[in-house]
């Protein structure tokens, strides 16, 4: 079975939300990511095609990389969203592990009179009026085909948004998914999904200049072979020097988790103040274990923190003692 009872009814009550109800506010965490926004998206075009009214609003612009997806152009900020005074009757947030993720988009939140939570991660807090948490769901974009699908509005454009939810939660299907996903997958597909132009406007846009970021970022790449771990630093001038922005890290990180044998990665930021570090899990290790020693946080597969008053090269020589005192804590 692709989908269990439990599952079943849970998109039966929030599909009978959706029909009742005629005002949706659509919302995802901070720093949206491709599951959370193509599911706002997916929605929007579902409700606007059943002839109710959607808004989208973010705390945090997206990136552009996603405009290629339908409706991309109508999400809006809070600011936008107050002049708006549009009072809505449903809230759904998307991919929120719980109500603070949401940032500043949750005075529209609030507004409404019902909150739809529909979440894949492991200690969801169950904010919502209705809480449909499925940990062990590839995306909350896999979830959500149940209900487009059964409020029959499977089409090409929210075909698209389902599956670049999939595809970017799942690492372009190398983790996190099983057969489930594959079958909806497929559907996606039939609906007229087509898969070589979803990936070349994902994943074939990188710019000349974030480019030259990443050759600076692998020319600087170090490696701990005690540790096992893989880092490399950016100092601020470097985004002057390339042309390239903070946002365009993704390639680098993706190099970097690719090393063979490396437990995790991270990324050192090199700031006034303060140096940031961006970790980025392999092998199931969980950094936001490590973040939070650190004063931070996030998931087990991606989490940071940041160390003020020292140069990058004090900050790193720092978190290392400690990896090496952790793995020597292991063997004891
Ligand atoms: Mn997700």
């Amino acid at each position: 079975m692709f989908i269990s009872n439990h599952e079943k009814n849970l998109v039966s009550i929030i599909c009978a939300e959706i029909v009742r109800h005629n005002n949706f506010v659509l919302t995802t965490h901070q720093l949206p990511d491709g599951d959370g926004l193509s599911c706002e998206l997916a929605f929007f075009c579902m409700l606007t095609r059943l002839g109710k009214k959607a808004v989208i609003v973010n705390d945090m612009p997206a990136r552009a990389v996603f405009n290629f997806l339908p409706c991309f152009s109508r999400i809006m900020n809070p600011e936008r969203y107050r002049q708006l005074k549009f009072n809505p009757e449903v809230a759904i947030v998307f991919d929120c592990s719980n109500r603070e993720r949401v940032g500043n988009s949750l005075m529209a939140v609030s507004e409404a009179r019902m909150l739809i939570n529909i979440d894949h991660h492991e200690g969801n807090t169950l904010f919502g009026d209705i809480n449909w948490i499925s940990n062990t769901r590839s995306s909350v974009g896999e979830m959500c085909f149940f209900i487009v699908e059964k409020l029959r509005c499977l089409d090409r454009d929210t075909a698209e948004c389902l599956y670049v939810a999939i595809l970017t939660d799942t690492g372009s299907f190398r983790y996190h998914f099983d057969g489930r996903t594959l079958h909806i997958a497929e559907k996606l597909l039939k609906s007229g999904v087509d898969p070589e132009t979803t990936a070349d406007n994902l994943y074939h846009n990188n710019s000349i200049s974030s480019l030259h970021l990443a050759g600076y970022a692998l020319s600087h790449l170090q490696y701990d072979r005690e540790n096992r771990v893989a880092w490399t630093v950016l100092t601020e001038d470097v985004y002057r020097k390339t042309g390239a922005s903070e946002q365009d890290t993704e390639i680098i990180v993706d190099i970097l988790r690719s090393i063979k044998d490396a437990e995790f990665v991270f990324l050192v930021r090199e700031r006034k103040n303060e140096v940031k570090f961006s970790l980025r899990s392999r092998k199931g290790i969980d950094v936001r274990s490590i973040a939070e020693k650190f004063g931070g946080g996030g998931h087990n597969s991606a989490a940071g923190f940041s160390l003020q008053k020292m140069s990058a090269e004090q900050a790193v020589s720092k978190f290392l003692k400690y990896l090496r005192g952790r793995k020597q804590d292991e063997k004891k």
